[in-house]
C-alpha cells in the first residue's frame, strides 16, 4: 500500500491498536498546552529526578488506538492512564535523546500535564504513529460532519 493509503487507513488503530515497549520517565505539571522549550525543560527535570531516585523506571506498554494513548503497566497489565486524542495538545521530541519523547495532556480545569516516555527503540516510530492517529481521527470527524449535512 502507498503511504497515502496507510495514512487514511483507520483499521490499524481499531482495537487492540498498536503497542510499543517503553518506560515511564515521569509526569510533571506544566503551565501551558504546548511549547517545545517547556517540554524540553520538563523532560530534563524528570530525567534528573528519576536518576536521583536510583529507582528503575516503570516498564510500560504504550498502546495507540482510536481511544488515544493508553499507558499500561507491563508487570500488572493494569491500565494506568487513558488519554483521549482530543485532550492531547502537544507532542515533543527530545532533541538530546532519540529514544525519548513526551506529550502534553489537558487534565481539565486548565491543568496540563507532561508525560515523559523512554522507548525501547527510536521514539520516532511512536511519534509518527501518533501523527498518523491524529490525522485518522481528524478525517473520521470531518467525514461525520459532512455526512450530517446530507
Ligand atoms: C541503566 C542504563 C539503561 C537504562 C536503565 C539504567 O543503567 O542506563 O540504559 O535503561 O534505566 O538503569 P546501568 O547501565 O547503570 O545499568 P533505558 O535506556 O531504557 O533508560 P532503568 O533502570 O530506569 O530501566
Amino acid at each position: 500500500a502507498s503511504k497515502k493509503d496507510l495514512k487514511n487507513d483507520s483499521s490499524r488503530f481499531e482495537s487492540p491498536g498498536i503497542n510499543f515497549i517503553a518506560k515511564l520517565i515521569g509526569i510533571n505539571d506544566v503551565e501551558s498546552a504546548r511549547g517545545d522549550k517547556m517540554c524540553q525543560e520538563s523532560m530534563v527535570k524528570l530525567k534528573l529526578a528519576v536518576r536521583q531516585s536510583k529507582q528503575h523506571k516503570q516498564k510500560i506498554i504504550v498502546n495507540v488506538s482510536l481511544d488515544g494513548i493508553r499507558i499500561i503497566d507491563t508487570k500488572t497489565q493494569a491500565t494506568n492512564f487513558t488519554h483521549a486524542v482530543h485532550k492531547i495538545s502537544f507532542i515533543s521530541r527530545d532533541v538530546s535523546d532519540s529514544r525519548a519523547f513526551g506529550y502534553v495532556y489537558g487534565a481539565g480545569e486548565g491543568k496540563h500535564k507532561f508525560y515523559a516516555i523512554k522507548t525501547e527503540k527510536a521514539a520516532e516510530a511512536l511519534v509518527l504513529t501518533l501523527r498518523d492517529l491524529f490525522q485518522v481521527v481528524y478525517e473520521i470527524k470531518k467525514k461525520e460532519v459532512e455526512e450530517a449535512k446530507h
